[in-house]
């Protein structure tokens, strides 16, 4: 059974590591590029955010921070087997980001993933996504998230979220970034 309360209350979570390349069809299939978390990332995430489609923000090499919509999960219109987390970012780059540090706050929940008919489907699902993640990401408390030192700092970061919980990251090894989540005084290791 799915509890999502459950996961809300680990929001927002912070993640970091370097792009990877992922099936090459979130822009060729669909007009919506997806950059792809390393597995080290995905398996980093607490067990407690459940799959779905999420908003937040992100940015690239610690440039600008601009909201992004991410799906967490295993795509089910094209089974595949391994989990992913994949971010479009609402901005055009215009290029290529293999190879480059994305961080992301991962801040609300949308909807569960789904199963879709067609590829026209999933595109306006995922449209509509955009557009409630482009209001959302408005709102005061949110924009507070945009500002948070975790998009600040270049290298070592420590923060706290509202929810208490604590992100460390201890530099880039292999490209990723080492990350622990302290929820309630529970210490939860995980590994990199
Ligand atoms: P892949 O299957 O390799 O993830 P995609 O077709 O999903 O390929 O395209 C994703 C790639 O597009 C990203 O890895 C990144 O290099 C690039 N890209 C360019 N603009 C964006 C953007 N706004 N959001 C996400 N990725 C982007
Ligand atoms: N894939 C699905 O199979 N079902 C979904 O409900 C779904 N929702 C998505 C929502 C967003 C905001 C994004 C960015 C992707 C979503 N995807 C979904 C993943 C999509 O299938 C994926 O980006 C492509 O397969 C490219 O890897
Ligand atoms: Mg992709």
């Amino acid at each position: 059974m799915r509890n999502i309360n459950n996961t809300v209350s680990f929001l927002p979570h912070f993640a970091a590591g370097k792009i990877t390349q992922g099936f090459g069809r979130g822009s060729k299939e669909l007009g919506i590029p997806t950059a792809n978390f390393p597995v080290e990332v995905v398996q980093n995430l607490p067990k407690e955010i459940d799959i779905g489609i999420y908003y937040g923000y992100a940015s690239i090499d610690n440039g600008d921070v601009h909201k992004m919509v991410m799906s967490i999960g295993w795509n089910p219109y094209y089974h595949n087997k391994h989990k992913s987390m994949e971010t479009h970012i609402l901005h055009k780059y215009g290029r290529d980001l293999y190879g480059s540090l994305l961080k992301v706050c991962i801040i609300g929940y949308l909807r569960p993933e789904k199963n879709f008919d067609s590829l026209e489907a999933l595109i306006a699902a995922i449209r509509k996504d955009i557009e409630d993640a482009e209001q959302l990401l408005e709102s005061p408390e949110n924009l507070k998230l945009k500002n948070h030192e975790f998009f600040q700092n270049s290298d070592n970061v420590i923060s706290n979220d509202q929810n208490g919980h604590k992100t460390e990251m201890n530099g880039h090894k292999n490209g990723l970034c080492e990350s622990e989540t302290h929820h309630n005084g529970t210490h939860v290791k995980e590994n990199n």
